[in-house]
């Protein structure tokens, strides 16, 4: 197969965020752009030659066509196996697994994970590194730089390739395994929880709804749940993933499976309900007439870790990013482990899982995980769960109450300001950068203000620093307000504002969650000033 080298210009926007390089369809169908983030990639991998390479994606508009270019990429840039997903399929979490157990040198993942998908919608393109999980800060600052300077990328003119049958096929110097995307993860799930108790709970009558969202869960969670673990055909709803995800957001919260939260809260519901983002990434958990935050989710599978067969030896620590409320702070203190607060972003509780300081991880974006893989796992999120319902055969509400009762209750909330112009929005930050520091000591929301910062972190591991990751505003443990920008959003700035408050008395445990947050909510507008410099007075998204 001939290599060639095409010159190219280089593009000074391909810096990847919170995870990944994100942007809209339109933006990766200009001319090499596509080619040149790949390039910019493999150059910064030293060592890749005559590696194995994992590729798989979402499914979204743009997935076969781009992996075609990575393939012929791959061949030309010395790669020597490549490993993708039937139909270009491979979850987020999947693609970790996969990595990890064939011990690849890393993959590609072709997703920009909850965003819409379609010709006018987003695209996206990650690296993960040979652990399994997102490249650290440092590979996609590397990968930035050469990004700005590249004047050629390497391709070779290979026919198509055939990824919808599953086997081995030899493109010149380049062994193609087109593998099953499912199997690998179907099996590490199998090995950590027991299946056998879950099939007997769904024997029982028990009954679940999982919505896949269109996105790439559903071949998945229709093989889990329904074919190994004999949940009702049905169980699994918009399970086939979708190009444009069938024209829905594919982000698992109170507002885009508005759908299913009204069938668990309808009179006949079920008794489990759990949604997936579009890459697989994220979870929601829901029971009859009760959402689980997902602060409040990793408290409880922590708390709880001890039923599934893959964590019966204990955990070693807990992890969340900071924004996350601090109930898994209480359930690490109860267990006498650590409890780490990193920035938000999955690639930070890397180097604890590799150095075996933490067992599970999460973030109030959805997000859950352990060391199993190097990426959060919406699935795995659910058969923990469904783990915990099978050992204990008592609802969700229940379950999650008796977890209240005994460490109390953080209501919890996110704002988001969506859409803002970026220059307002990087004002407002570095503003309250300023105005947080005369805090401390004054009341905010009948709260007194012990401490005002914006998060700096320190891996414990490589002591590698990360700054300004977020306004912080805290009232002892009673309650706290942060304050950040979003990484990874497509359009304009996004502003998130979390709102945190404990209550440690049971009897308050049943209030209205919006309502008990709202003292907070008005203090961050006026602190932000938010209505006066970005012209709205309420947030766009509450989660
Ligand atoms: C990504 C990261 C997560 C992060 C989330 C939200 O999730 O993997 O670690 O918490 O973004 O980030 P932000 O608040 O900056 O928008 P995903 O599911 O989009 O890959």
């Amino acid at each position: 197969m001939q290599v060639t080298i095409v010159a190219t210009q280089p593009f000074q926007d391909q810096r990847p965020g919170t995870s990944g390089l994100r942007k809209k369809v339109s933006e990766f169908l200009q001319p090499h752009y596509l080619e040149n983030f790949v390039q910019s990639i493999f150059d910064s991998l030293p060592g890749h030659e005559g590696q194995t390479l994992v590729l798989g994606g979402d499914g979204r508009f743009h997935n076969r066509e781009a992996i075609q270019t990575i393939v012929r990429m791959a061949a030309a840039n010395g790669f020597r196996r490549i490993m993708i997903g039937r139909g270009g399929i491979l979850s987020t979490p999947a693609v970790s697994c996969v990595i990890r157990k064939h011990r690849a040198f890393g993959g590609i993942i072709l997703s920009a994970s909850h965003n819409p998908g379609g010709s006018h919608a987003d695209f996206g393109v990650k690296y993960n590194v040979g652990n399994g999980g997102p490249a650290p800060e440092v590979l996609t600052e590397t990968i930035y730089a050469r990004s700005k300077a590249l004047t050629g990328f390497r391709i070779c003119s290979a026919d198509t390739v055939d990824i919808d049958r599953v086997g081995e096929t030899r493109y010149g110097d380049l062994s193609v395994a087109v593998i099953d995307p499912v199997c690998d993860y179907a099996e590490l799930m199998a090995s950590l929880f027991d299946f056998d108790a879950i099939a007997a709970l769904f024997a029982s009558g028990f009954r679940m709804r999982f919505d896949a969202m269109n996105g790439v869960t559903g071949p998945y969670a229709k093989e889990i749940l329904e074919h190994r673990l004999g949940a009702s055909p049905g169980t699994v709803i918009r399970g086939e993933p979708l190009a444009d995800f069938g024209g829905i957001h594919p982000d698992p919260n109170l507002v885009y499976a508005r759908e299913l939260v009204a069938d668990l809260n309808g009179p006949d519901g079920p008794d489990f309900g759990a949604a997936s983002d579009g890459d697989g990434d994220r979870n929601m958990i829901l029971g009859r007439q009760i959402f689980v935050t997902p602060s409040d989710s990793l408290a409880i599978l922590a708390a709880n870790a001890g039923i599934a067969p893959g964590y019966r030896d204990g955990l070693v620590g807990v992890a969340r990013s900071m924004p996350t409320s601090r109930a898994v702070d209480y359930v690490a203190r109860a267990l006498g482990i650590p409890c780490f607060e990193t920035p938000t972003g999955w690639k930070f509780f890397g180097n604890l899982l590799d150095a075996g300081k933490a067992t599970l991880c999460g973030e109030e974006s959805f997000g859950t995980g352990s060391n199993h893989a190097r990426e959060k796992d919406g699935l795995w999120a659910v058969l923990f769960w469904l783990n915990i319902l099978a050992a204990q055969r008592k609802s969700v509400e229940r379950i999650v109450r008796d977890h209240w009762r005994q460490y109390g209750r953080h209501y919890y909330a996110r704002h988001d300001y969506e859409g803002l112009d970026p220059r307002v929005a990087a004002a407002v930050m570095s503003e309250l950068r300023k105005v947080t520091l005369t805090l401390p000591g004054r009341n905010v929301a009948r709260h007194s203000v012990t401490a005002a910062d914006d998060f700096r972190y320190t891996d414990p591991i490589d002591g590698s620093e990360a700054e300004h990751q977020g306004v912080r505003i805290l009232m002892s443990e009673e309650a706290r307000i942060v304050f950040r920008l979003s990484g990874t959003g497509t359009f304009g700035a996004t502003l998130r504002v979390y709102l945190e408050r404990y209550e440690r008395d049971h009897l308050r445990h049943g209030l209205d969650v919006q309502a008990e947050l709202g003292e907070l909510a008005q203090a961050a507008s006026q602190i932000a000033r938010l209505a006066e410099r970005t012209g709205r007075s309420e947030p766009s998204l509450v989660t």
